[in-house]
């Protein structure tokens, strides 16, 4: 369903995403706008689609939704002043902003879970994509809304009713652009909202596994994480990260 006018237009007047694109079906946003991104569009350009052929997940994964059954979205930022060391932030702004659309709209908040999801419960909501490309980084985003792959969690479940894509979408981009360049807010409320603080986790790193308590996540947007049986502390730019069982125990320490 193409973004309603009205929607185009609030955003237009009061944020910097006053160009949005909409494909009824397309093979990826993230790959479209990748494209995009290298013929020199501009930052803030929107894409959100139906359906996808091939949604791309993490590390050649996939990202499954039947059509007309999300929010796909992808945008592409230009992010002035933000070293390329601290583009886990514009993960980090997505995921927030998700977050307080669901719960302005759905009337509940999904945890983030450390780097790139957002769980209902233990089940996942939505994952987003980032990708550099010329100079630029798209940030693409799949929310389950009616329907969702076995296991994963949707927003009209969470909600307990139906929640408006449209609305969703008006909502989201309105706290994004809130959130983009105040980087070291976004920081902070990412601490604030990071479900994977304060867990016990196995994280899957390219080299090998870390087990250990995630004990913060750095100005960066990095995970820091107290490993088991003790030394320094490791910082994680990217890598999978299990959830275990069982909290932290006092003082950080690891419980079982
Ligand atoms: C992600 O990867 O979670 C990032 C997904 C990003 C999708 C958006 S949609 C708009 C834009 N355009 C694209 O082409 N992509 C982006 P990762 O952390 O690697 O997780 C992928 C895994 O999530 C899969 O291997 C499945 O296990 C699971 N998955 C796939 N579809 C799902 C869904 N609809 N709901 C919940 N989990 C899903």
């Amino acid at each position: 369903m193409r973004p309603a006018e009205r929607t185009r237009a609030d955003l237009a007047a009061t944020t910097r995403f006053g160009d949005i694109r909409y494909f009824e079906e397309i093979d990826s946003t993230n790959r479209w706008l990748r494209e995009q991104a290298d013929a020199g569009a501009a930052d803030g350009l929107v894409v959100v689609a139906d359906h996808q052929t091939a949604g791309r997940g993490r590390l050649g994964r996939t990202w499954e939704a039947p059509p007309g059954s999300g929010l796909i979205v992808s945008v592409l930022h230009r992010p002035a002043g933000l070293p390329p060391t601290r583009y886990h932030l514009l993960t980090a702004a997505t995921g927030i902003a998700a977050r307080d659309a669901c719960l302005d709209v759905g009337g509940f908040a999904p945890d983030l879970k450390w780097p790139n999801d957002l769980l209902v419960g233990d089940a996942k909501l939505a994952g987003i994509l980032a990708e550099s490309v010329s100079g630029a980084v798209v940030v693409g985003m799949g929310l389950n809304l009616s329907d969702a792959p076995p296991g994963a969690a949707t927003a009209d479940a969470a909600a307990g009713h139906p929640v408006g894509r449209d609305e969703l979408l008006g909502a989201f981009l309105l706290r994004l652009d809130r959130l983009l360049g105040d980087w070291d807010g976004v920081a902070v409320a990412y601490r604030e909202a990071c479900a994977t603080i304060g867990r016990r986790v196995r994280v899957e790193l390219s080299g090998g596994v870390l087990t250990g308590v995630a004990t913060a996540v750095d100005d960066s947007g990095c995970l820091v994480v107290a490993p088991d049986g003790g030394g320094p502390a490791t910082v994680v730019s990217a890598g999978d990260v299990i959830h275990l069982r069982g909290a932290a125990g006092p003082g950080g320490a690891p419980g079982q």
